[in-house]
């Protein structure tokens, strides 16, 4: 078997890895273990005229500079003011600027180019993130007949919010050029399968793939994990000092307008102010480590978040006790596990999530005598596994303080059983089954170029397609996705 070939927009140095945690240590994980090659940016920008072909390989790390036109335009702008937005139902925040397209599509065919320069014929290539769907088309272009997956972190929106994007139909042609996509939930499937039929003109086939683009594709949710071990060490207790007998609710979350920051934070201030019983009872740990700070809509939920901590603290605080401590600086890996093990309410309610990792390692980290209460937003694609968690709307300020309540009320007993069972799919369904299940699921994927795996001769196929179709989709509504008969691999629809 080949090498597998990871293309990530940020490529982190092994030995951080570890630092980072997450993706990036399921990525190294791979780099380390199998013969391998992990390509992308290096995280350095070359003004405009420099050196930003020259590729650095250490290994198997191969990275290259972007420009500052690559950084301003194709990361700052396509990506992050436009797709991030787009994908996160935040149509009011996309910035469709000229020329951030272009660069985009620049940039992808730069990668293609340095990357087909390495690549050998039986590698597989696993391309992750929205930064780069247009990829497996470029390098198509160049003449690559390696198999090529693409797993998406964040969530795929609904058909109708992803046609407003003025290049949607550029993208989805992107897409088609994988032989798998990947995607978080089953929601997240729904929603591209829709698209693909309904914006693409595309078709189910009658072994599970969508047609589209003269190329046929598998699409199917792998839910990412966690390595619970890495949060389930009693050793690394040690959270802050508190004040005893106050029981605190902690949040971590990126300082991103998609994490509901500003709504959590109302919700507890309502707490406070319709149940008195909790003041001086309970804080509230905003960890928020800075992101994408020049992007404008960053600055703007930043001011926000600043302002609502402020009044809620000159509200309700005393002289000795402060009830919401907003840190917004990261805080190192080893520290966290012990925040979230000595918090009584795990607070996860962003307005819209890929999966959320936070909510895991929340019930990784807990003492299973005596563990804390997850609050989940719905959603958060974790939701659909965790769905033993205390599901919130977080839109509902309200509902979510009732939660909230609920939840520092709740025994032990009922505490233990939810925990146990949430325990059990963080367990289950960690960051090694993620990995494993996409890569198996990319090795069966069948190849376009290989006629010994198709199940029926082509005209039979044809055939077969023509008379399946308005079954098809008279079984799969608008908005409805696929039928249960056409699950596709990976998780069952
Ligand atoms: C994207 C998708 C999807 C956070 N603050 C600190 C810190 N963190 C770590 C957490 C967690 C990770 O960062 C954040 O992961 P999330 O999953 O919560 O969110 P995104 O960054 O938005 O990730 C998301 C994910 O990709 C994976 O596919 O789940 O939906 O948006 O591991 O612990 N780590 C340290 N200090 C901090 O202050 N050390």
């Amino acid at each position: 078997m080949g090498r597998i070939v990871l293309v990530s927009n940020r490529v982190l140095d092994l030995r951080k890895a570890a630092q980072a945690g997450g993706v990036a240590v399921a990525l190294a994980d791979i780099v380390r273990t199998r013969p391998s090659l992990w390509f992308g940016w290096n995280g350095e920008i070359q003004p405009e005229g420099g050196e930003a072909n020259v590729i650095t390989r250490e290994g198997r790390i191969a990275t290259i500079p972007l420009t500052s036109t690559e950084h301003e335009r194709y990361y700052l702008g396509y990506a992050n003011a436009v797709l991030w937005p787009v994908f996160h139902n935040r149509l009011d925040l996309a910035q469709f600027e000229a020329g951030y397209f272009d660069q985009y599509m620049a940039l992808n065919r730069r990668f293609a180019g340095h990357l087909q320069r390495m690549l050998q014929p039986d590698d597989v290539v696993w391309v992750h993130d929205y930064h780069l769907i247009p990829l497996a088309n470029e390098l198509r272009k160049l003449g690559a007949r390696n198999r090529i997956g693409f797993y998406l972190h964040i969530p795929f929106p609904p058909w109708q919010t992803f046609m407003a994007i003025p290049e949607h139909a550029q993208l989805a042609r992107g897409l088609a050029a994988y032989d798998l996509i990947g995607l978080q939930t089953k929601s997240d499937v729904s929603n591209l399968l829709d698209y693909m039929v309904n914006g693409a003109f595309g078709n189910i086939l009658s072994d599970g793939r969508v047609s589209a683009f003269d190329r046929r594709i598998s699409i199917a949710s792998f839910p990412i994990g966690i390595d619970p071990a890495d949060f389930a060490n009693p050793k690394r207790e040690g959270g802050m000092a508190q004040g005893r007998g106050v029981k605190r609710i902690v949040g971590v979350d990126r300082l991103d307008y998609t994490k509901g920051l500003p709504q959590k934070f109302k919700a507890f201030g309502r707490l406070l102010e319709k149940h008195a019983q909790y003041r001086g009872e309970v804080v509230l740990t905003q960890i928020a480590p800075p992101t994408r700070e020049t992007v404008e809509a960053y600055l703007d939920i930043r001011q926000q978040l600043e302002s609502l901590a402020g009044s809620i603290n000159g509200r309700f605080g005393e002289l000795d006790w402060v009830p919401i401590h907003y840190i917004h600086r990261s805080t190192s890996r080893r520290r966290l596990a012990g925040i979230y093990r000595s918090s009584r309410i795990g607070m996860v309610t962003p307005l819209r999530d890929g999966m959320n990792l936070v909510a895991k390692e929340y019930v990784a980290a807990q003492n299973p005598d005596d563990p804390g209460v997850l609050v989940l937003s719905r959603f958060a694609g974790a939701a659909e596994q965790l769905t033993e968690a205390l599901i919130v709307n977080p839109y509902d300020i309200e509902a979510t303080a009732e939660v909230m309540r609920a939840a520092l009320e709740m025994g032990l007993d009922e505490r233990r059983a939810r925990h146990r069972a949430l325990m059990a799919v963080v367990v289950k369904q960690d960051i090694g089954a993620w990995c494993q299940s996409f890569l198996a699921a990319l090795n069966r994927a069948p190849s376009r170029d290989d006629p010994s795996t198709w199940s029926h001769p082509e005209p039979i196929r044809h055939a077969l397609e023509k008379l399946l179709q308005p079954r098809l989709r008279r079984q799969a509504p608008l908005r409805q996705g696929v039928p249960p008969q056409v699950a596709l691999g990976g998780q069952p629809l």
